[in-house]
């Protein structure tokens, strides 16, 4: 059998969606397969996350730079992973969190140590001549493709325009297979985007791929939505509605003052409110309804709303395994948002989605909204039979790489 012993590990500076640095590697086995893989980068990031090194040379890049990140890969994590065998994922995982060897990740950086994780999954993949998602998965590595959530109208810190909510998601529930899923969400993604224009409104887009309108409020763009679900000819019983309110972005104290229209609200204020939402539209799942610090509140919205939908806990589990176990042990919310650059390993990511699969909690597995063409994040969608892939607006080709990453799977299949 071909070596799986790791001979050099490169890393190089590449660009994201942002057209903001990011971190590339190309690592090689001694049997001659090799992987590489990019990491992202979020904007509206939990204050748990692990942490994202930057150079900080205000001379390039406002700072943002990841030349001394990759040149670390190179002179520290390469030898020190030199002949470890990549098909032993969790020890390789293990090493690199002791050679990075503080809490969150900040010597050698997440981003830095999350490229070699997965680069060295995609190369003993490659070793094993395995397509990626089978090799994460197992023989039951296909065994329920995720239904898109697809972000097709924005607000928040995603758009400058009057809406308080980060993101506007379509899922078509209903969809007989992944490809059906995908043309649906297109189809009504273009509706909307007509739907606009004749509206004399902005069809121009966000850094996910969804419009970003200047519509009077958050109720508005959901009413904007149906109506392009029920011009596209579907109905609500096949396409759902999913909101990301990303509310620790609206934490201020111990209340909640909305940032585009500047109102104030309480966490229970928060919760009638959504509550309203939910009477009357037909809501699949609210994330970060709540800001990460606020315990008290996500106790209560679970309490109150946990039975009529999926409460997705964004930045307040960060992915991490620890905060999940807190949040299950407490009753806060019910379902997990999974963005392997939040944790830093691949390891850590399987971990979190493991356990929350033994407790109930729905995985839902995302990009972030600076994204690359590495479409890694749809194999682990398919490898852990996770219900959901949340990847942004069928538009802009960091989006459409996931999907298409799962149209191509489902195709050989
Ligand atoms: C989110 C993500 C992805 P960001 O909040 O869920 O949509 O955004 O990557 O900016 O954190
Ligand atoms: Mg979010």
């Amino acid at each position: 059998m071909t070596s799986k012993k790791i001979t050099s590990v490169t890393a190089f500076e590449t660009l994201d969606s942002r057209g903001n640095p990011t971190v590339s590697v190309h690592l090689s086995l001694e049997g001659g397969a090799c992987g590489t893989a990019s990491v992202p980068s979020g904007a509206s990031t939990g204050e748990g996350e692990a942490y994202e090194r930057r150079d900080g040379d205000t001379a390039r890049y406002f700072g943002k730079g990841t030349q001394t990140v990759c040149r670390d890969i190179e002179e520290t994590i390469s030898p020190a992973i030199r002949n470890f065998d990549a098909s032993a994922q969790r020890k390789l995982d293990e090493k690199l969190i002791e050679l990075d060897g503080s809490k969150n990740k900040h010597n050698l950086g997440a981003n830095a140590i999350l490229a070699v994780s997965l680069a060295a999954a995609r190369a003993a993949a490659n070793a094993y001549e395995m397509p990626l998602y089978r090799y994460l998965g197992g023989i039951y590595g296909a065994k329920r493709f995720p239904c898109p959530m697809m972000n097709v109208l924005n607000g928040g810190r995603h758009a400058d325009n009057n809406i308080d909510i980060q993101e506007f998601m379509i899922v078509p529930v209903g969809a007989s297979s992944f490809a059906e899923a995908v043309r649906i969400g297109c189809e009504i993604y273009h509706t909307l985007g007509s739907l606009l224009k004749r509206g004399g409104l902005s069809s121009a887009v966000g850094d996910e791929g969804g419009f970003a309108p200047n519509l009077q409020s958050d109720e508005d763009a959901i009413e904007f939505l149906l109506e392009a679900i029920r011009t596209a000819g579907y109905d609500t019983e096949t396409v759902k509605i999913s909101l990301d309110v990303a509310a620790s972005e609206w934490a201020k104290g111990n209340a909640y003052q909305l940032p585009k229209r500047k109102i104030k609200r309480s966490a229970k204020e928060l919760t009638e409110q959504f509550d309203g939402y939910l009477e009357r539209y037909p809501i699949l799942s609210i994330e970060d309804p709540l800001g990460e610090n606020d315990e008290e509140g996500w106790k209560y919205i679970t309490e109150k709303l946990g039975k009529k939908t999926l409460l997705v806990g964004d930045d307040l589990f960060v992915t991490n395994t620890s905060r999940l176990a807190a949040g299950i042990e407490k009753d806060l919310a019910n379902a997990i948002l999974i963005k392997p650059n939040q944790v830093g390993t691949l390891t850590e990511t399987l971990d979190t989605i493991h356990l929350a699969q033994q407790n109930g909690y729905a995985p839902i597995i995302s990009h972030r909204s600076g994204e690359t063409a590495d479409t890694f994040i749809s194999d682990i969608a398919l490898a852990v039979g996770a219900p959901y892939l949340k990847a942004g607006a069928p538009a802009r080709g960091e989006r459409v790489a996931k999907y298409n990453r799962l149209l191509k799977i489902a195709h050989t299949l």
